[in-house]
């Protein structure tokens, strides 16, 4: 027997013994029960090794996939990737060697889990989340995490969250809802994004996203039956004017017909609207990315197509009455990045329009920071939150209660580069953030996250709240 193994043996008699003098003084009618709960408490697992590796996201990128042993099990977390990379961002470590995944391996990032982080966290316990992700930040010392790579340690904080969930036995869900101090967990509205264009597909369309929300679905399964089926009657309506090519499909899972305007593809969304049958049950959401057409202060609707780019630029006064026209026909509820990143003066003009919500995704790039500012200068009235964009969940659960307290409403959501890991389904569930995007109904790394919803809605039984027409959530 090993020095340690002794020890050991030593420590779990002593507990043992502890147990059943505990069952004695207490008198308890049932001592086999009271010591199996008192050894429960007193063998708390802690955390006992932290292996990291490289694998793909669904562009075929590499990232970050992280198991975390504890005695209770092992923990697997991995983290997604997006297009936008803004100054603000927490640093994705990616290696920049050219001849290796053309400069996106995350071998370093990988290397920095299983050295510098692990040695950190063995023996920590899985529970105390913020002691975790804290020594993470305080060993990086950076504060974008560039050190390390914030998407190291974002893997290491999900899994150790996934692990001390399991040690208090509770649904990961629960566990978030507890350290994020709110009582009330809510199963999200899914805003499915059926359009994709801009940076996320290869169509002419520069807007980067149509999504549609079942807020009058009276359970998560119906608003999940009611996307899938207003998805399909969507490839039935593209097919009809588009041709069946408009149905592949971009990034996030949406369509990609070769629609050259925003009222065009409204107008698509709502036929097969209306072919389902639920009429204004189901909302309208736009996420126009605008950064990604701005060109110095105008915006160039046609700058995926090459014939027409540079000749009819759009002023944000024209991009505004655009909104005011289509917010009028259509039943739009959000609209994020109406405008340039950096163009927070017509963000807030027509945040305070009060026509529909304005999501803030490039930019808040999900920054306490610029949602302060945001804040301050009621620049616009939801937080679109992406988890990696911050590097840890503690960090995470901080910035939502900004935008909590300024009775913003906040957007769970997905990265166009992701992963098999469903985490962000049980986070919007514990934080109630009332909605999450995630994608299309279709394509598995998105389907999983929709799928994972049903599952807690099941778990749930009669506690499960759908957010359904209250998807705002402000309070
Ligand atoms: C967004 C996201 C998800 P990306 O803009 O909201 O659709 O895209 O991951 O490319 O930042
Ligand atoms: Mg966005």
């Amino acid at each position: 027997m090993s020095v340690q193994e002794y020890l050991d043996k030593h420590t779990l008699s002593r507990k043992i013994e502890d147990a059943v003098n505990a069952a004695v003084r207490a008198k308890t009618s049932d001592p086999v029960l009271f010591i199996a709960n008192h050894m429960k408490k007193a063998v708390a697992s802690v955390i006992t090794k932290v292996k990291a590796r490289q694998i793909l996201d669904s562009r075929g990128i590499p990232t970050v996939e992280v198991d975390l042993h504890t005695n209770k099990g092992v923990f697997r977390a991995s983290v997604p990737s997006g297009d936008s990379s803004g100054t603000y961002e927490a640093i994705e470590l990616r290696d920049g060697d050219k001849g290796m995944y053309l400069g996106n391996s995350v071998a370093k990032a990988v290397k920095n889990i299983n050295e510098r982080i692990s040695e950190a966290l063995i023996g920590m316990d899985p529970k105390l989340q913020a002691q975790i992700d804290h020594a993470m930040i305080d060993l990086d010392k950076t504060e974008k995490k560039n050190e390390l790579g914030a998407n190291a340690i974002l893997a290491v904080s999900i899994a150790a969250c996934k692990a001390g969930a399991a040690e208090k036995e509770v649904p990961l869900c629960k566990h978030l809802s507890d350290l994020s101090g709110r009582a009330n967990m809510t199963l999200p509205v899914p805003a499915f994004t059926v359009l994709s264009g801009g940076n996320h597909a290869s169509n002419h369309f520069a807007i980067q996203e149509i999504m549609i929300l079942p807020v009058g679905a009276s359970r998560f399964e119906e608003a999940l039956q009611w996307g899938s089926e207003t998805y399909h009657h969507l490839k039935a309506v593209v097919t009809e004017k588009n041709g069946n090519m408009g149905c592949n499909v971009g990034e996030d899972g949406g369509l990609t017909p070769d629609i050259s305007s925003l009222k065009e593809g409204l107008e698509l969304v709502k036929e097969a609207i209306n072919r389902t049958g639920y009429g204004d049950k189901i909302k309208i959401a736009i996420d126009v990315a605008a950064t990604n057409f701005c060109i110095g202060t105008k915006y160039d609707l046609d700058i995926k197509s090459p014939s027409k780019s540079g000749q009819n630029f759009k002023s944000a006064e024209d991009m505004i009455d655009m909104y005011k026209e289509l917010c009028a026909e259509y039943p739009i509820v959000f609209i994020e990045d109406p405008f340039d990143k950096e163009d927070w003066e017509h963000t807030k003009y027509f945040s305070n329009l009060g026509i529909c919500q304005v999501v803030g995704d490039d930019l808040l790039m999900s920054n306490s920071k610029r949602v302060e500012r945001a804040i301050q200068e009621s620049a616009c009235n939801a937080l679109l939150l992406k988890v990696n964009q911050i590097g840890t969940v503690t960090e995470a659960i901080e910035v939502v209660k900004l935008a909590r307290d300024a009775q913003w409403g906040v957007v769970t959501s997905h990265r166009c580069g992701e992963t098999e890991d469903s985490f962000i389904s049980d986070l919007s569930v514990g934080l109630a953030t009332g909605v999450i995007k995630a994608g299309a109904p279709c394509r598995g790394e998105r389907t999983m996250k929709y799928n994972q919803l049903l599952r807690i809605e099941e778990e749930l039984g009669d506690q499960a709240v759908y957010a359904g027409e209250d998807w705002r959530q402000t309070l």
